[in-house]
């Protein structure tokens, strides 16, 4: 397998962390986002909506992170990253995609960039809109979370699940815009637990071959 991403990119963080637990090997690709190397042609001609990251396997090109990792779900279950039941894979599901599909389209870096080059907003005011969109979700995820029987060491339970590999890019991203955590002390917790396994340590940011 070859992996397309960008040290920083939090969706690619969430692939590597899922090949991770699932010790997967692949090759890593990188592309520069700084230098819109996401919006090269030979790029677009595999992924069309120049986004990082996209997973070759074969002959497929797979995009979206959250499409690629229920692949690698179905195609290398063990160890499973969502639990059994379907009432508790949807809980899950819904606590990923609190951060995939409500909190980091609205930050990443073509919105920042949009708001910057074509509306005009300083960098003060475009961190208080990430800090804002983040804070709706994150409250919300601390209040699924704090008291519910199901919340273990990790978002579902003891063990990491597509929750927790949504979970912690999200928390690295945050820091970005200087979010304050103590306002979340689960996430903040279940974070800590995350970054004491090698799967997601290993995948930071900074431990990355192309990290500047
Ligand atoms: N929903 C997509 C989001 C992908 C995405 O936004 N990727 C960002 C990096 S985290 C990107 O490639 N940004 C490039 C740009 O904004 O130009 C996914 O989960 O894969």
């Amino acid at each position: 397998m070859k992996l397309y991403g960008y040290f920083r990119s939090s969706a690619s963080y969430r692939v590597r962390i899922a090949l991770a637990l699932k010790g997967l090997d692949y090759e890593l690709q990188p592309v520069h986002l700084r230098r819109n190397e996401q919006r090269a042609p030979e790029f677009l001609e595999r992924n069309p909506q120049g986004l990082v990251p996209a997973l070759a396997d074969g002959d497929a090109v797979l995009t979206q992170s959250l499409a690629i990792i229920e692949y690698l779900e179905e195609r290398y279950p063990e160890p499973p990253l969502l639990p059994a039941g379907p009432a508790d894979r949807a809980r899950v599901r819904a606590l990923a995609q609190i951060v995939a599909c409500d909190v980091h389209p609205i930050n990443n870096l073509r919105v920042l960039q949009y708001l910057e080059k074509d509306l005009g907003v300083d960098e003060d005011a475009r961190a208080a809109w990430a800090r804002h969109w983040i804070d709706g979700g994150f409250a919300a995820m601390e209040a699924m979370l704090r008291d519910d029987p199901r919340t273990g060491d990790h978002c579902f339970g003891d063990r990491p699940t597509l929750a927790d590999v949504c979970l912690v890019p999200q928390v690295f991203n945050s820091r970005r815009f200087d979010l304050d955590m103590a306002r979340y002390p689960t996430l903040a917790r279940i974070n800590e637990s995350c970054m004491r396994l090698p799967a997601f340590a290993d995948q930071a940011p900074e431990r990355q071959p192309d990290a500047e």
